[in-house]
């Protein structure tokens, strides 16, 4: 009798234990689609876009064109008043910035913590990865192409220079691992990744830093099956044929 009962005590335990596993994997919804306003050749939009599919969550994209106005009309300002895209509300819950949004959507949605691993230190080299892309990679980028893009100046061979530097450094990250953070693909890929398109679209020759085209090739592969063609080549396609409008 004594150990029917210490039997059925164990067949409990495991029972809960196995529930408790389960619904640790499994995977939390938002109760609504997320609204995500955006513009296709958007960079910062097209990372959310991706990781938004690698997580397997549907977006309610709505377009906002800021050739338009459209992120300058008093409701946009009202939800974000930086005015920027992209801008998501999740059933109230509104943010920018995409980077705080991709980290989000992992810690809210994600089935694991893979794309933004919760060990302080893994996590400490994608955030240092995200601050050197906000920090240094992107507006060293954007110093050399925004002129040309919106004011149809020339190339300028100091702004390529210096982003050609920070291209060096992204090399030496990737020295000792397959991609920008670690040996999986993270958030700092994702973000990473819509600037290198962007270079790759508009034939800035990054060919001298075998590491990071390894790497761009090695993500391109990793975010296929995450639709990167459809959303991040042709996105920079577009910035590119505007670029060569341009001049
Ligand atoms: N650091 C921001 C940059 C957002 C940003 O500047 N987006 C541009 C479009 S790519 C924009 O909204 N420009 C219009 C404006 O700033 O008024 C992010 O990553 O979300």
């Amino acid at each position: 009798m004594k150990s029917f009962v210490i039997l059925i005590a164990i067949m409990l335990m495991v029972n809960q234990f196995g529930t408790a596993v389960a619904r640790s994997k499994r995977k939390r919804m938002p109760s609504e689609p997320i609204k995500f306003y955006y513009l296709a050749p958007s960079p910062p939009c097209r990372a959310v876009m991706m990781a938004a599919r690698a997580l397997d969550l549907e977006l309610d994209l709505i377009p906002t064109n800021i050739m338009d106005g459209d992120h300058k009309t008093p409701e946009y300002l009202k939800m974000n008043p930086q005015h920027t895209i992209p801008t998501m509300d999740d059933s109230g819950f509104i943010l920018w910035e995409s980077r705080a949004i991709l980290a989000y959507l992992v810690n809210a949605y994600g089935k694991d913590d893979s794309l933004y691993p919760k060990n302080p230190r893994q996590r400490a080299i994608v955030d240092q990865r995200l601050n050197f892309d906000i920090g240094t990679l992107f507006p060293r980028y954007s110093n050399l192409y925004f002129p040309m893009l919106f004011r149809g100046d020339e190339y300028n061979q100091e702004n390529a220079d210096k982003l050609n530097e920070a291209l060096g450094w992204l090399n030496i990250f990737l020295e000792k691992s397959a991609f920008v953070a670690g040996d999986n693909l993270t958030i700092a890929d994702i973000s990473i990744i819509v600037t290198i398109t962007n270079l790759d679209a508009f034939k800035f020759d990054f060919s001298e830093h075998e590491n990071l085209t390894k790497w761009f090739e090695r993500t391109k592969k990793a975010l296929e099956p995450y639709d990167w063609e459809d959303i991040d080549e042709t996105g920079a396609q577009m910035l590119a044929d505007f670029l060569k409008r341009e001049h």
